[in-house]
């Protein structure tokens, strides 16, 4: 008997420059799960406007960052890679989602509460409903697995609430998701304060390395990462700073801990600090070079995205009508 293959579904937001964090916890995993799943991704610029975003620059970082995702791996023949604001059938789920989401819910969100914080100056609606536009693009796709950095957990967590929810109070309607979070990189931390995620709106750009980012740039943000009072290379639940190191430094290599330790041993953390660096350039700079080919064509990411676009709209309608029907809508 054939068995269907499993639906993936995933985003990250257009909010600035995509980082090492983003690309170990979540992208890499995307180019993975290409080969042997049904996969769908996108760019959740409708999620990215809950913090004030200046126009131009709004347009400009989807562009650019299309065109990352794109020389990151993901072939647009292998997978569905739109704009979320392409396809309304996201709003028009999240709307009546939203009717099936509790205030209480929403309030537990620590992703909100650090957001609120962060923008105490725009804690607008949509910052607090944001979850739900969340939910409402996994679900639309009846999608089997979600692959996330850990700060997502939670989301979808709800996601999962919220698909079970619907499916009680009428009749099995939504697949209900798993998430797919990697064993190690789930969670790269600050360069500068290793007790907070790396972060692409981070005010400090110090604290993060981008894919993007010039060979000397990341050297220097590497020998700058802030690392604990000692110098021996080894894993400790008390050295946040060279732990985060190390994971980098494996996720990249491949190596582990123990091979990593043995390495350094006796070099201190200068020499490691360096090497760290130097791998990950190594690993960037092919990906750099073929941003720079894949940017410059515009007719050809336009192609890209507006196909995907089609076949996404396709896909989310047929989810769409079934949950209008369900719930009392002529339609
Ligand atoms: P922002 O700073 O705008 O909130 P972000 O850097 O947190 O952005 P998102 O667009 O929210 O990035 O996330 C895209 C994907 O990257 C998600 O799957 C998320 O879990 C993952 N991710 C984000 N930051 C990290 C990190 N530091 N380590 C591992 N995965 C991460
Ligand atoms: N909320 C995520 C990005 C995101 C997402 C999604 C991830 C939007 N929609 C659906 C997985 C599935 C974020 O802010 N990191």
């Amino acid at each position: 008997m054939e068995t269907k293959q499993k639906t993936i579904f995933s985003a990250i937001q257009p909010s600035g420059s995509i980082t090492l964090g983003n690309y170990l916890g979540a992208i890499k995993n995307w180019i993975t799960l290409q080969e042997n799943f049904n996969c769908i991704f996108s760019l959740a610029d409708l999620h990215a406007i809950t913090v004030r975003q200046e126009a131009k620059e709004l347009r400009k970082n989807t562009l650019e960052a299309y065109a990352l995702l794109l020389a990151c791996g993901i072939d647009p023949q292998k997978s569905i890679f739109f704009i979320q604001s392409h396809v309304n059938t996201h709003t028009q789920l999240a709307w009546i989602l939203d009717c099936y989401t509790q205030f209480g819910e929403l309030s537990r969100m620590t992703q909100f509460k650090d957001k609120s914080k962060k923008h105490a100056d725009n804690i607008n609606c949509g910052l607090f409903t944001y979850p739900v536009l969340m939910v409402a693009d996994i679900l639309l796709y009846q999608t089997d697995m979600v692959p996330i950095g850990s700060d997502q957990k939670q989301h979808l967590e709800l996601t999962r609430t919220v698909a079970e929810r619907f499916n009680s109070i009428y009749s099995p309607t939504f697949t209900v998701p798993e998430p797919y979070i990697p064993k190690s990189g789930a969670k790269i931390m600050s360069l500068q304060d290793p007790t907070k995620k790396m972060s692409k709106s981070d005010s400090n750009a110090n604290s993060r390395v981008s894919i993007l980012e010039n060979p000397d740039d990341i050297i220097k943000k590497f020998k700058r990462a802030v690392t604990d009072s000692e110098s021996s290379v080894r894993y400790d639940k008390n050295k946040p700073g060279i732990n985060n190191l190390m994971i980098i430094y494996s996720c990249i290599t491949g190596k582990k801990f123990d091979e990593i330790e043995k390495e350094f041993d006796g070099r201190g953390y200068g020499e490691f600090k360096a090497a760290v660096g130097e791998s990950v350039i190594s690993h960037l700079i092919p990906i750099q070079n073929k941003y720079k080919e894949f940017i410059k064509d515009k007719e050809y990411l336009e192609k890209c995205y507006k196909e995907s676009a089609e076949k996404a709209q396709y896909i989310s309608n047929k989810t769409l009508n079934k949950v209008m029907k369900k719930v009392g809508f002529i339609i």
